[in-house]
């Protein structure tokens, strides 16, 4: 039987925006059991839950304090186990992020490790001797701005952390660290998980040989401040020793019945798609990883052709995950704001599109309801780059803003009390209850049906079509079924000949008028495809 994820929508919650049922402003477990029917309805396969464990929340529980418990902020284990329950009746999966490259500086190993040179986990950290004129130890940067070497003055070293400060990197070189990590996974596969988003996954190892980064030949940005992408990261990150963690990992995963990983892949462009392509290719590392590759500002057919050839081309037995927006990077529907006609045209058209790629397919909470970037004051603040560095770097907050459920309930339903982010107009107008019959939400609800019901766009593989930028198009091909999808990423009207004969099985602002296909700005078609060309 095949496996569950090759097919499966994903759905990512992120709990602290979900829906809190305590009153102290932040979502919790209870809340999402309670919108598990909201979930189930949009007719996906599997929850991905944003990091749940205990966390002093420097970095909304990237930070993680204790690996085995949850954080009182959102439940606690009989809350968890409640949820899990409740997924599952629902039909749903549920799986949880992982954030093994590094803990918070509060962890009880860390607390230790920083404590003196000898104790029995002072090498379960990365530290290292300053150079000889006092400078860290290397010219590594943090993605969060600075130095990735923070000086503690007990131990009289430097450690290591690629994000905050307060973010310590463990040292995966030391097999005890490697050890524990493999417990604390397997408590939550013993608690009845379905599976794991790795957070950082490419980061878990170092050079054990702390050499300097090359400068960076060109240096795209998603979120990060300049200087990490001034260098050529390459010695802290993406180290070979990493491969054979992640076969251990997966050894011990095998274990269960029916587990997935997915790895996000930390880094962008051309190479991050080669990486997904080693992270997953064969059976014994990851089942999928993810990139940040359709994650950043690029929007032209070259780019989206790139990304799935690219990983068709180095993992011809790997598996990818697609998704267009997360809580690291601003909502799509406004990032790709330039090359829309409507917030509403672009919804339309980027589901279509996820939809249609081979792979699994991401989407992220609130947008099944076409959900806009929250435009933020300094003082609603609270992501630490963006603290620092505002306005250069405008931060995370504006994807993090609550779930918005009702537009006229206090906080638009999602807690009785003043909410951690602010739930601002803009956004509310698109809350659950507000979606017209034939709005967002009913659009995504029926692609994701029609994926569903569709063998062919589950599992077909791609043939790319050669057709001048802004069209992107392809036929998904399985056994003698093929659907050719067409996608408009203009504001502009384009028209394309089509030999042969073909109907619209699904679209928007598309017709077809004597073998000449129209789409409008935006538009899109799924055809019926017998032997045709597009040209
Ligand atoms: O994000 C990882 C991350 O920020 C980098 O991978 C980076 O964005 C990428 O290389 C593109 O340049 C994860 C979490 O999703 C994020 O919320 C956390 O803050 C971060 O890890 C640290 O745990």
């Amino acid at each position: 039987m095949e496996e569950w994820w090759r097919s499966a929508v994903i759905y990512q919650v992120y709990p602290r925006s979900y829906q809190d049922s305590t009153g102290n402003g932040i979502g919790d477990l209870a809340g999402i059991t309670h919108r598990l029917d909201h979930i189930a309805n949009l007719g996906v396969d599997c929850i991905w839950l944003s990091p749940i464990f205990a966390s002093p929340q420097a970095d909304m529980g990237y930070d993680v304090s204790d690996y085995l418990s949850v954080d009182p902020l959102f439940g606690d284990l009989a809350a968890f186990d409640k949820l899990i329950t409740g997924a599952h009746a629902h039909g749903l999966k549920v799986i949880v992020d992982q954030v093994l490259s590094h803990t918070s500086e509060q962890h009880a190993w860390f607390k230790q490790s920083r404590r003196s040179r000898q104790n029995d986990r002072a090498d379960w950290y990365v530290w290292a001797d300053p150079q000889p004129d006092g400078s860290p130890p290397t010219n590594w940067h943090s993605h969060f701005g600075g130095p990735a070497w923070e000086f503690d003055p007990q131990r009289g070293q430097y450690y290591l952390h690629n994000f905050l400060a307060s973010q310590p990197d463990l040292n995966f070189h030391n097999p005890d660290v490697v050890d524990a990590i493999l417990d604390t996974c397997k408590f939550w596969l013993d608690r009845g998980l379905d599976g794991f988003r790795l957070d950082t996954v490419n980061y878990y190892f170092h050079d054990e040989k702390l050499r300097s980064n090359p400068p960076a030949q060109a240096a795209p940005q998603v979120m990060a401040t300049d200087l990490y992408g001034m260098q050529n990261n390459i010695y802290n990150k993406t180290r070979p020793e990493n491969l054979n963690f992640l076969e251990r990992l997966r050894a011990l995963t095998d274990q269960y019945e029916d587990i997935m990983m997915v790895g996000e892949v930390g880094e962008m462009g051309r190479r991050s798609i080669e990486i997904m392509g080693e992270y997953t290719q064969g059976t014994d590392r990851l089942h999928m990883a993810y990139s940040f590759a359709m994650l950043g500002p690029d929007f032209n057919a070259e780019h989206f052709r790139n990304c799935i050839e690219g990983f068709q081309e180095g993992a011809p037995d790997g598996h990818p995950y697609w998704s267009f927006s997360n809580h690291d990077v601003p909502r799509h529907v406004s990032r790709w704001g330039g090359y829309s006609v409507s917030e509403d045209a672009m919804a339309r058209l980027a589901c279509a599109m996820l939809m249609s790629f081979e792979g699994t397919i991401g989407i992220y909470q609130g947008e099944e309801l076409g959900q806009t970037e929250t435009e933020l004051v300094f003082e609603e603040l609270t992501d630490p780059p963006a603290i620092r560095y505002w306005p250069a770097v405008k931060g995370r907050d504006g994807c993090r803003t609550p779930m918005v459920w009702d537009a006229n309930a206090a906080n638009a339903g999602f807690s009785d009390s003043v909410p951690w982010l602010p739930v601002k107009p803009p956004q509310t107008a698109n809350a659950v209850k507000q979606q017209p019959d034939d709005g967002i939400m009913a659009f995504y609800k029926s692609m994701i049906a029609f994926r569903k019901n569709s063998s062919v766009l589950s599992h077909g593989s791609t043939r790319f079509i050669a057709l001048a930028e802004p069209l992107l198009a392809f036929t998904r091909t399985q056994g003698a079924e093929h659907i050719t999808c067409v996608f408009n990423l203009s504001k502009d009207k384009h028209t394309i000949s089509l030999i042969g004969a073909a109907n619209i099985i699904c679209g928007s602002s598309a017709s077809i008028d004597s073998s000449i296909l129209t789409l409008d700005g935006n538009g899109f078609a799924y055809l019926t495809h017998s032997d045709m060309a597009v040209i």
